[in-house]
């Protein structure tokens, strides 16, 4: 059975991250990958953007400030105001798509580096750039998936019908999967490329719940690394009522689809 430390019960040693460290009960999970240190050059950084001209500078400017310019930008774009002038600028590699929502975007955005290690963001100034470190040591360390926890400190600059939404959904998840889990929902997390390569992925509104889950199913090692959560700029793209009701059917439909591939 998988096992979870939870941040409570964290070893006194100012360890901050949480192992989610799941057995390969499934066999998907390898067994352990090479040895080698990825840096800056080995990320890419990726993100949809749907009219996100107010923070895309500010996002950009930052990963390029902590990074050196060495990471790589991928942002899926289907904007109507300057957002992917203002990514072009920055360097960015840009593709463009019609708006179809979160997860196409996402998805498309996650299956299209060369890099061995994949972040994502979303472009709204939420997430903390300056971590970004943090996800690639714990790569490093041998994790598959590193997973932004924004409930962990709080996360007193989301509204808080969404964090009451975010809380539940961790909470279902963890219920159905039988782990604790503690944000599902977030939007920064860092994959090694084969994860998001060999997984199919189905979900739209739902994909950031789905990227965590399977993984997570399959016994990859996934932890959850806590963050600090922004208030965003510029217009949220989520309805928070439909958004969340198509979340939460997306956490039952992933979470009975991989206990019945079990078998
Ligand atoms: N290309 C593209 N990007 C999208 C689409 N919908 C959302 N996005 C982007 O996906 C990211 C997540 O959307 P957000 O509006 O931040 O959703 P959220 O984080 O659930 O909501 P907030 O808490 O308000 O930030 C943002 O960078 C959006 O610009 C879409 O249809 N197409
Ligand atoms: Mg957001």
């Amino acid at each position: 059975m998988s096992s979870i430390t939870a941040p409570d019960d964290e070893a006194s040693d100012g360890a901050d991250s949480v192992d989610v460290d799941a057995t390969a009960e499934t066999g998907d999970a390898p067994e352990e990958t090479d040895d080698a240190e990825y840096t800056f050059d080995d990320l890419s950084v990726v993100m949809g953007t749907y009219n996100e001209e107010e923070a895309i500078g500010t996002v950009l400017d930052d990963i390029e400030r902590v990074t050196d310019g060495r990471a790589e930008v991928v942002c899926v774009d289907g904007s109507s105001d300057r957002t992917p002038e203002i990514a072009r600028e920055h360097g960015a590699t840009v593709i463009e798509q019609e708006p179809q929502g979160y997860g196409v975007a996402v998805r498309e955005a996650v299956l299209t580096p060369d890099r061995p290690v994949v972040v994502t963001t979303d472009c709204d100034d939420t997430y903390p750039m300056d971590r970004l470190p943090d996800f690639l040591d714990a790569i490093n360390d041998g994790a598959d998936v590193v997973s932004g926890d924004r409930l962990y400190h709080g996360a007193k600059s989301m509204p808080a019908f969404n964090r009451f939404g975010n809380q539940s959904f961790a909470a279902l998840a963890s219920l159905l999967m039988g782990e604790r889990v503690h944000d599902t929902t977030t939007g920064m997390r860092a994959y090694r490329r084969e994860v998001v390569q060999d997984i199919g992925w189905t979900e739209n509104t739902g994909l950031s719940a789905e990227l965590l889950i399977r993984p997570l199913m399959r016994g990859y090692d996934v932890r959850e690394e806590p963050i600090e959560y922004a208030e965003r700029l510029g217009e949220t793209k989520l309805d928070p009522i439909e958004g969340g009701a198509a979340i939460a059917k997306s956490i039952v439909t992933v979470c009975l689809e991989e206990r019945l591939r079990r078998f």
